[in-house]
């Protein structure tokens, strides 16, 4: 019995330890990304395209809304709780790793000023396709083949239930992962129980596709694919596994 007890220890002190190896090395590898400089008072990024550049997949209406609306609110409703909470110097990625210990405000804000910061980076019209080069070599060794990515990617997105996100990331090993966060939470963050480096994702509140789609967010996500910017994904794949010292 006593023998059992040990071995059981052990195996959950490996467990625990190892998952806090993972924490560790996902938060400092953020610190090395351009993106580290982050910290408010925030700013939203010029859309890199007119609001209608996506047409007709994701509709102009739609992109305005989205980016003045929504992301300019999340963006000052940050910048009024890092104020309030004496949180202005710190950088985001600092407030993500150790997010449970922040006001929900910041959690909820944080994420939606960064998730939308990037995913807008992420689109561009005439693209999609299939990526190349390194990056395509890492979603192969990853997921078998491009097409099982995709369709693990998409029931990611399809598959969380209300408002959220699905990414594809970095893990402290290197290795791409697929994952979905709900609300504005996204895979820096402490409470994740898979943390990594985001380089894809996906917004799939009903803001983001409602007015055209409706109720139909598998067309919404299937019309993803015709915008993804995989040159933007590949960038950030390289900076992630430069950051790891991978
Ligand atoms: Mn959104």
């Amino acid at each position: 019995m006593n023998k059992l007890f040990t071995v059981l220890f052990w195996v959950v002190l490996m467990v625990l330890s190892n998952s806090l190896f993972s924490q560790n090395a996902i938060k400092e590898a953020s610190q090395k990304l351009n993106e580290y400089q982050l910290k408010g008072q925030y700013q939203q990024a010029p859309l890199p395209y007119a609001f209608n550049a996506l047409e007709p997949y994701l509709d102009a209406e739609t992109m305005e809304i989205h980016y003045s609306k929504h992301h300019a609110g999340y963006t000052n409703n940050l910048n009024k709780s890092v104020s309030a909470s004496g949180l202005a110097e710190m950088p985001l990625f600092d407030l993500f790793a150790e997010i449970e210990k922040y006001p929900v405000a910041i959690r909820n804000n944080g994420g939606g000023f960064y998730n939308h910061l990037i995913f807008w980076q992420m689109l561009k019209p005439n693209g999609g396709g299939e990526p190349t080069g390194a990056l395509a070599a890492a979603i192969k060794s990853a997921f078998g083949d491009y097409t099982a990515f995709q369709s693990e990617f998409s029931k990611a997105a399809s598959g969380r239930f209300g408002s959220g996100w699905a990414w594809l990331s970095v893990d402290s090993a290197g290795k791409l992962f697929v994952s979905s966060t709900a609300n504005q939470d996204n895979p820096l963050m402490s409470t994740e129980l898979q943390q990594g480096i985001p380089v894809l994702a996906i917004d799939v509140w009903e803001h983001a596709y409602y007015l055209k789609y409706q109720n139909k967010r598998g067309d919404y996500i299937s019309s993803f694919w015709r915008v993804v910017n995989w040159d933007e994904v590949a960038n950030r794949y390289a900076q992630a596994l430069k950051a790891l010292n991978l």
